[in-house]
């Protein structure tokens, strides 16, 4: 392969406050490696640090709150300890020369009652069961049936996420995203099937874009607009999420983020093993028009499809997930052409170093 086919992947790019060094990113991986009460492990220092040659690392997802965890294991960003424990992995990723922005998340009612505070029910739009599963110390267990969220709840749910964007910043990260991607809270609030509610956060698109809506100023009385990142799944159905005119729903949350000069919009374009049919590259193609800032896309992705994506004007970077995993040195083997390491299933969600610190970079002798 000659080494200057993917020269699209390799040119700058300005994001925001940040200038990346190329349009390789990390994307975010749920890796379930934190310790119980939510504080990074520090083999996580090695893992980020390893693959700080990516234009920009977005970490997993980080919940903002307690009541915002829903998987065994996973990091948090609202204690003192998360602070300290991301510092470090921060500071790791900066001192290689690296960039990492924070994903802040919560589930909603992916959630299960085992894994929240005082055998809590998980908290949701409305109160429909999701069909989908969730992974406890007990395994796969199916979603708890969560309890409708009062207007004080969400009021408290904003501001634990100004919270968390505080702690995010305290921790030193370069920026946040906003996790609204994926069937979780902000994107349950933004769609027909799991919201129902019939007072000013449910019922017509502009009322079911309100959550987002107040998350996004909370976090910006945080944050610089230029350090916050958005993530979509417009055309996802992952964790039982669906609505019915998706079209109607997400033009006027692309329109809205694409007024706030935020440092990108990051969309989930496709899921693994799902390729998408003409009517979804439409509805994508569409969306995709209004958006006139960073646009990141991501899921499935190679250096070939990428690069040739960017080449075109399509996105601006891409990121990648599954190879960034096996890969810690994912750009340098973009860049020369190199093999890739074959990602491990079995070690994705869970353990320790086997399938997180010790994949192998390139000889380079
Ligand atoms: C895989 C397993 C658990 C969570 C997402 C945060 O889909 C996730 C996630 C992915 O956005």
């Amino acid at each position: 392969m000659s080494s200057t086919a993917h020269d699209s992947l390799f040119t700058p790019l300005k994001v925001g406050a940040l200038e990346l060094p190329n349009r390789v990113l990390m994307a975010p991986l749920t890796r379930n490696r934190a310790h119980a009460d939510g504080t990074p492990n520090s083999l996580a220092q090695t893992y980020y640090r390893q693959r700080a040659s990516a234009g920009l690392i977005v970490s997993e997802a980080t919940q903002i709150s307690a009541m915002g965890k829903g998987y065994l294991d996973t990091p948090g960003i609202h204690e003192p300890s998360h602070v300290e424990g991301w510092k470090k992995i921060v500071e790791a990723v900066h001192a290689a020369g690296g960039r990492i922005y924070c994903q802040l998340w919560h589930v909603g009612r992916i959630s299960h009652t085992s894994l929240l505070p005082d055998g809590n029910s998980p908290v949701a739009p409305s109160a429909i069961q999701a069909n989908a599963q969730t992974y406890t110390s007990e395994g796969f267990v199916d979603c708890s049936t969560p309890k409708a969220m009062s207007q004080n709840d969400i009021r408290q749910t904003v501001e634990d996420y100004a919270h968390a964007a505080r702690c995010a910043r305290d921790a030193g990260f370069d920026g946040v995203e906003i996790h609204a991607a994926n069937g979780y809270l902000i994107d349950q609030f933004m769609q027909d099937k799991t919201n129902q509610r019939d007072d000013e956060y449910g019922g017509s698109v502009e009322n079911r874009m309100r959550f987002l809506k107040e998350v996004v100023e909370a976090v910006k009385k945080e944050w610089d607009s230029k350090r916050i990142g958005v993530r979509l799944s417009p055309l996802g159905h992952a964790n039982d999420i669906e609505d019915s005119e998706r079209e109607s729903l997400f033009t006027p949350v692309y329109r809205y983020l694409d007024d706030q000069a935020f440092a990108y919009l990051h969309v989930v374009e496709q899921f693994p093993g799902n390729d998408n049919d003409d009517t979804q590259q439409q509805l994508l193609k569409t969306l995709r028009s209004l958006y006139h800032g960073v646009y990141i896309g991501n899921g499935g992705y190679d250096a070939d499809s990428a690069s040739k994506l960017i080449a075109q004007g399509q996105a601006d970077a891409i990121t990648f997930g599954r190879p960034f995993i096996a890969n810690p040195d994912l750009p340098e083997r973009f860049r020369i052409g190199a093999a890739l390491n074959e990602p491990d299933a079995d070690t994705f969600y869970g353990g320790g170093e086997a399938g997180y610190t010790d994949y192998p970079f390139l000889d380079r002798h």
